[in-house]
């Protein structure tokens, strides 16, 4: 993982313009005041950038059995009448893959039962709806990091899109379809999973079933519910809107973070 940001420049493009800016700030331009404070005021914008990298790898805060809600909100699509996936749901979801293609050197295509046998992590967290609720659940679901090393993402890989089977529109272009993308960062997140339980049962219809996206330091609309394919792309602009998500289409912030 710091490998992958380091290599993306997130980390050594910060340790490398402090270095230099230490530098340069001992050197020549030492005595003029007006560079000095500009090099501090780049220094001190530096430390903020890299501190808001640990900020956003930070967990979210996680609850005890006894806080789960009982009645956890279903909310947007909660019956998905889009005829692909009523055929899987009829099924039991028995021939259902989720597709992972775009920037990667091995695009899969998982039933599942693979999903299933994937590194797993169970986590009981709170969900934010920008609409003003909240519900606490537990999700378990196979951790998403290990499993974009098993694809292996090609170096111009910066963005994750989630493509989910539910049209929440009827538009003629196809952009009423749910869909939602992530960066890196949020992508190989600890508690970043693709969930298949919820409350220690098979994840039900409402809330996603066969597979939803927990992205737990973001808010509600960016957790991807009826995920059928993950695509790797290095830009959004050609997609649905060109914004990164169904709400982001509508005005709501790409980054939702919370
Ligand atoms: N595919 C899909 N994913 C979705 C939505 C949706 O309508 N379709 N709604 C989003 C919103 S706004 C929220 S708050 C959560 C709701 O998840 P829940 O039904 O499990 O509460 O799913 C998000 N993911
Ligand atoms: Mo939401």
């Amino acid at each position: 993982m710091t490998d992958l940001l380091h290599r993306r420049g997130w980390i050594k493009g910060v340790g490398a313009s402090l270095t230099g800016l230490w530098l340069a700030a001992c050197d020549r331009v030492n005595d003029n005041p007006k560079v000095q404070e500009t090099l501090l005021r780049a220094e001190g914008l530096n430390r903020k950038l890299h501190r808001a990298l640990i900020d956003r790898k930070a967990l979210a805060k996680e609850f005890t059995p006894a806080d789960i809600s009982k009645d956890f909100k279903a909310n947007g699509s909660i019956s998905p009448g889009d005829e692909d996936y009523r055929a899987h749901l009829k099924e039991g979801f028995a021939n259902y893959k989720l597709k992972i293609d775009g920037l990667v050197d091995h695009p899969m295509e998982l039933t599942l039962a693979e999903i299933r046998a994937l590194p797993a992590r169970t986590q009981i967290t709170r969900h934010d709806c920008v609409e003003g609720w909240s519900s606490i659940g537990k999700w378990t679901g196979a951790r998403l990091g290990p499993l974009l090393d098993k694809v292996g993402l090609k170096g111009e890989a910066r963005y994750l899109v989630f493509h989910c089977f539910d049209s929440l529109e009827e538009t003629l272009d196809g952009s009423g379809q749910y869909y939602e993308s992530i960066d890196l960062v949020d992508g190989y997140h600890p508690q970043t999973i693709l969930a298949y339980q919820m409350n220690g049962a098979t994840l039900p219809v409402a809330h996603g079933a066969p597979l939803r996206l927990r992205v737990e330091r973001q808010l509600g609309y960016k957790h991807a519910k009826y995920i059928s394919r993950i695509e790797v792309v290095s830009d959004f602009k050609d997609m649905g809107r060109g914004r990164g998500g169904y709400w982001e289409d509508r005005g709501y912030e790409w980054y939702a973070g919370i």
